[in-house]
């Protein structure tokens, strides 16, 4: 029996690349976002029967309630939410960050992915399904101009950990995903579009892949259902840890 995911965030890099890796697995994918174009390629890609494009912002709850209320029967039992939809902006420390780029990742990484979760977990405890949440290793490392990036996503771990407790007994399985450096479209939003700062992250690091994390995240949804990854985190061999830093006088 194919079983059935929601993806947010599924218009570029993880997103997509989870709803094509769950999809080459038997699973029926609703595929979110907000670039309609996108999703519509999806599904002419993998066919209307495997993908359902359901197009809205994760923080307009109003449009995501009416898109989820439209979902066709097939699709509308889901078995496997992948929180994935999330944003960083900008890079400067604290002091000099735009607020504004600080409430939309906790609107968008935080309360969305949040209200989300709520909206769907008495269907997920019916169905014994699983919620994935795709956090960072910002949730674990601190580094300049993370700070309410980090925060949020630190949040998400943190979060998927309490889920797991509540959810004690019921079957349902959550996983916080932590990966480090991707080569996706992340630094081009998190710059607004500095193709430049995109290529001297990610150029000679070998980085990761967002077919490897959706790779992890199918593997993840697939155990047997006794089994529960609680966290886990990826980094390319090319990443590690730095040092502290000591201002001195
Ligand atoms: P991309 O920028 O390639 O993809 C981000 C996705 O999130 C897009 O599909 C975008 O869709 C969606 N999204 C963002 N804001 C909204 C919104 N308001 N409403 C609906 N959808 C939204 O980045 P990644 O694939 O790298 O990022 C996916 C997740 O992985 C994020 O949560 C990110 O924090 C996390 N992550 C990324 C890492 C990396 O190095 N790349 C490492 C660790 C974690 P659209 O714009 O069409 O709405
Ligand atoms: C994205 C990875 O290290 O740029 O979450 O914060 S990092």
């Amino acid at each position: 029996m194919s079983r059935t995911a929601l993806v947010t965030g599924a218009t570029a890099g993880i997103g997509e690349a989870c709803v094509r890796s769950l999809v080459a697995s038997g699973w029926r994918c609703i595929a979110t976002g907000r670039r309609a174009e996108r999703l519509e390629k999806l599904v002419a890609d993998l066919g209307a029967d495997k993908v359902h494009a359901a197009v809205f912002d994760v923080r307009d709850e109003a449009a995501r309630d009416a898109a989820l209320d439209a979902l066709p029967e097939a699709f509308a039992g889901i078995d496997l939410l992948v929180n994935n939809a999330g944003l960083a902006l900008g890079t400067a420390p604290a002091q000099d960050a735009s607020l504004a780029d600080w409430k939309t990742m906790i609107e968008t990484n935080v309360t969305a992915l949040v209200s989300l979760t709520h909206k769907l977990l008495p269907g997920l405890i019916e169905r014994r399904g699983g919620v994935v949440n795709i956090s960072s290793v910002a949730a674990n490392y601190p580094y300049t101009g993370g700070n309410v990036y980090g925060g949020t996503k630190a949040f998400v771990r943190q979060f998927s950990l309490g889920l797991r407790a509540d959810l004690h007994g019921t079957g349902v399985r959550v996983t916080s995903i932590e990966p480090g450096m991707v080569e996706t479209e992340f630094t081009l939003v998190r710059t607004g579009g500095n193709q430049e700062a995109h290529e001297r992250l990610y150029g000679g690091a070998d980085p990761m892949t967002a077919a490897d994390i959706a790779e992890t995240v199918r593997w993840v949804a697939e155990l047997p259902p006794h089994l529960n990854i609680n966290t886990l985190e990826l980094m390319p061999v090319s990443q590690s840890f730095a040092g502290f830093q000591v201002a001195r006088e």
